[in-house]
């Protein structure tokens, strides 16, 4: 195949308009406009409302090509590829309209071999209003979706992902463009029209990878088909030559002593690759490469003595999944990027998730986003893109969902991280659980749509991948799809139910795919959408940036349940994200300590698409909120966790790893300025992938008043071969009650080769130490910890984890610390 490239430069206008201004492709109308000058930046103040108005008009793109005569003397088959288009789209190509298209999830293909011209040629595409398209065809039919007035009603009219339309983290900003590759294919005497691979692990223990083959023939010039796995060190090689004809073959490829691929924290990422040539003599026709990581990989979902599981299992072993939800990047298109998406894949491995949940109301991501989660070890659940609202299902919707999941599958199934297909997000639980008009036609379309058809053209794709149909669901058929005890859950009665964050530890869940605990972006992020006169969360412009009309008010209901009320805007922010970490920490630990009927653990959310108060653990600008660092710990692989209920604390190691640890508990009960008042220590060896509790404490003849209960505090570390594996601290009151003193915090930076260190001491306990430096951004080894009087903690931060390279002097000029004594006046 030759592949003529068709992104670059174009020139783009309003349909109103008259004069054309340059256009990036991909790209979208918001950053073409925003680089011409033409609309402000609607991430600043409140002026996504005023460039939602752009939204109205209809957009021109064009671009001239040219394309060598004898390219088209040689093809036997052109076509015109487009990759993403967004979304409502009139095609003309040398002024002859190739086609209409309105679904952003497709990839279209059209040939074009009758409209080429040799030369010069002219590409025309006009995207209509996705807004004006919407409104009119609710006033059609009016379909509920969830987020109220807020959002633009009747998106679930249109294939285009519904965030942007506005959610309750994202603004109203339905942008459009050419958003993935465009480009002229000319094929010449064949092409790789499809290939499926299924991996077979027989009982020992080698695979068989069967490569399913479909190859289009154009002429009869004899073709080849070469077919090369590469082991992981790059060595090893199993292959395959054969005469091929138009029509479907099939390769198996045997691996003798397969290096099998497990998710982070569980084994390596090893990954073959298998390369296929299709030939013509001497000359390559068409190419594919795929990288695979052996591995079985299904959920188990039975009967037992809780109810029914839902586990994900990988080589036959049974794992507890952590990790998180994740969002679209960036409501602007085109700022999503490999470097960005690796940067928080990192994240998420730095904080130890082994999965990752794809939600359903944003667009499947680009391949690079699963050969990362491949080469990272994360495994991922991925929705189809319908969430929170009702779909009618006309002929031409059916169709278009059809297409658009056909070429979906087609893309994603080959990925060793991908871990289910589910059908929506929230819409089985919303038929049976959430006020709105119910009409029957449209709920026996529900189950057209998402257990009927959906499946069968998921499954017709991809047999060997887990289909889900809902997320929550306890297996489909409106059978209580948010029960506790089977399927997965979204819990949400801590947050929009208004419960305490306590409430987590009554509950089992089997596996809690959704729950989360807003908070505040750092101050450093607030300060990119703000003047100073707009920093107070209840400003017009900080109202705008938090989306969920009554998230402020539980933000402070959660603080004055927990934390004294903050002396100011800065401080308010900061206990907001303490808050969020402990609510997450809370629930995440108690569902850890009960793994085996507990089984996962996707908190609400992982990042955020523009700068917003949020459920995100990582703001907008990729900066860790006091979450992420909190999950870190959470979610260490051998986790030590306490379990606080009067006086009493249980201490419990869970192992989520394949081996057998060996170790030492050890506690100590200091008081106020931290001197120990008991301690004690326990050998433990705890079994792969267990969870144990170790040792009950007992302080009720210590805690004998009020005062000594404000004043103690239980600090725990597991040591495995002399090193803190994991670690931490329980009050025995509520943070608020705690009688914190001044801890007169003192750091010293010093460095060394590749990283710099911070030595924290206080002469009290200091709780929730934060770091950060005023002009640079960074990972630091850990942060948001305590620091026990006398017993200085040393942090690193890596210099690969600075936003910009900086010598000792500017850190040590720049360092800020603060802990949570900080934040309450002292007058
Ligand atoms: C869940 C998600 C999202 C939403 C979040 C917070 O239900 O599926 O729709 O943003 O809750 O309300």
């Amino acid at each position: 195949m030759i592949k003529l490239d068709l992104n670059g430069m174009w020139r783009m206008k309003s349909a109103l308009e008259e004069d054309w201004i340059p256009a990036q492709v991909p790209g979208s109308v918001a950053s073409d406009l925003l680089r011409a000058g033409l609309i402000p930046d609607p991430y600043y103040k409140e002026q996504e409302y005023e460039v939602f108005g752009h939204f109205y008009n209809d957009y021109e793109y064009e671009r001239e090509f040219w394309v060598e005569p004898s390219l088209l003397e040689a093809a036997d088959q052109l076509e015109l590829c487009c990759e993403g288009l967004d979304t409502i789209a009139d095609i003309h190509l040398n002024g002859v309209q190739l086609a209409h298209t309105f679904n952003m999830h497709r990839t279209y293909r059209f040939a074009v071999d009758e409209l080429i011209t040799p030369g010069h040629n002219l590409l025309h595409i006009r995207f209509h209003s996705p807004v004006q398209y919407v409104e009119r065809k609710q006033k059609e039919l009016a379909l509920w979706a969830a987020n109220g007035d807020y959002v633009v009603q009747g998106f679930p009219h249109l294939r285009k992902a519904h965030h942007m339309f506005g959610w309750d983290w994202g603004p109203k900003l339905p942008d459009s463009g050419i958003w993935r590759d465009i480009y002229l294919a000319a094929y010449e005497k064949g092409r790789l029209d499809d290939v499926y691979l299924t991996q077979k692990h027989q009982e020992s223990g080698s695979v068989m990878l069967d490569i399913r083959v479909s190859v289009e023939q154009y002429g009869n010039a004899p073709l080849e088909l070469i077919t090369e796995l590469t082991a992981p060190d790059g060595n090893r090689l199993v292959s395959d030559a054969r005469p091929i004809a138009g029509g479907t073959d099939h390769i198996q490829l045997h691996v003798d002593e397969p290096e099998l691929w497990w998710p982070n924290g569980l084994g390596e990422q090893p990954l073959y690759e298998l390369k296929l040539w299709l030939r013509s003599g001497s000359a390559t026709v068409d190419d594919q490469v795929y990288r695979v990581g052996l591995r079985t990989l299904t959920v188990r979902n039975e009967p037992d003595q809780w109810g029914e599981s839902f586990e994900f299992v990988i080589n036959g072993v049974s794992i507890f999944a952590m990790g998180a939800n994740y969002i679209p990047e960036d409501n602007i298109r085109d700022r999503h990027s490999i470097e960005r998406t690796e940067r928080l894949i990192r994240d998420c491995v730095e904080a130890h998730f082994n999965c990752i949940r794809v939600w359903g109301g944003g667009f499947y991501p680009d391949d690079y986003f699963y050969d990362l989660c491949d080469q990272y070890g994360l495994i991922v659940w991925q929705d189809h893109m319908f969430a929170c609202a009702e779909y009618e299902m006309n002929e031409e919707f059916s169709k278009e969902i059809i297409s658009e999941i056909a070429d979906n599958v087609r893309r994603i199934r080959h990925h060793a991280s991908l871990g289910l297909w589910c059908g929506n997000n929230e819409m089985e639980m919303a038929w049976v659980d959430w006020d709105f008009p119910k009409r029957e036609k449209l709920k026996t379309d529900y189950v057209k749509q998402f257990e009927i058809i959906i499946p069968e053209i998921t499954k017709a794709h991809d047999p060997n991948t887990f289909y889900w149909k809902a997320s929550p669901s306890s297996g489909g058929g409106f059978d209580e799809p948010n029960a506790y005890h089977r399927g997965d859950v979204h819990y949400w009665e801590v947050w929009h139910g208004d419960k305490k964050f306590t409430e987590y530890r009554k509950h089992y869940f089997r596996f809690c795919s959704e729950f989360g605990f807003q908070s505040f972006p750092l101050l450093k992020t607030v300060r990119t959408f703000t003047e100073p006169g707009d920093r107070n969360i209840f400003t017009p412009v900080m109202e705008s940036h938090q989306k969920n009309e009554a998230g402020n008010g539980k933000i402070l209901a959660g603080i004055s349940d927990n934390f004294l009320n903050p002396k100011d805007f800065s401080s308010l922010l900061y206990v907001s994200q303490l808050l969020q970490a402990e609510a997450m920490r809370y629930g995440v630990e108690h569902w850890r300590r009960n793994r085996g009927r507990c089984m996962g653990s996707i908190y609400w959310q992982l990042n955020d698409c523009w700068p917003v108060a949020s459920w995100s653990s990582l703001d907008y600008y990729g900066r860790w909120k006091a979450l992420h660092y909190s999950a870190k710990r959470f979610h260490a692989p051998v986790l030590l966790s306490a379990e606080e209920e009067g006086s009493q604390v249980k201490l419990c190691v869970t192992n989520d790893t394949r081996d057998q640890v060996k170790g030492t508990v050890v506690w100590r009960l200091r008081d106020g300025s931290s001197a120990i008042v008991q301690q004690g220590s326990i050998d433990m060896e705890a079994n792969p992938l267990s969870a144990r509790e170790w040792v009950t404490l007992d302080f009720s003849d210590v805690i004998v008043s009020d005062k000594i209960k404000r004043n103690v505090y239980v600090e725990y570390e597991l040591l495995v071969d002399g090193a803190v594996v994991s670690d931490g601290y329980a009050l025995f009151v509520k943070p608020k009650h705690y009688q914190l003193q001044q801890p007169e915090l003192h750091a010293v930076v010093s460095e060394e080769d590749d990283c710099f260190v911070i030595q924290v001491q206080a002469s009290q306990l200091a709780l929730f130490v934060e770091l950060d430096f005023t002009n640079i951004d960074a990972i630091f080894e850990d942060n948001y910890f305590h620091v026990s009087a006398g017993e200085p903690k040393q942090i690193r931060v890596m210099k690969a984890n600075l936003s910009k390279p900086a010598s000792l002097r500017t850190l040590q000029d720049e360092l800020q610390i603060r802990s949570l004594f900080d934040s309450y006046l002292t007058l």
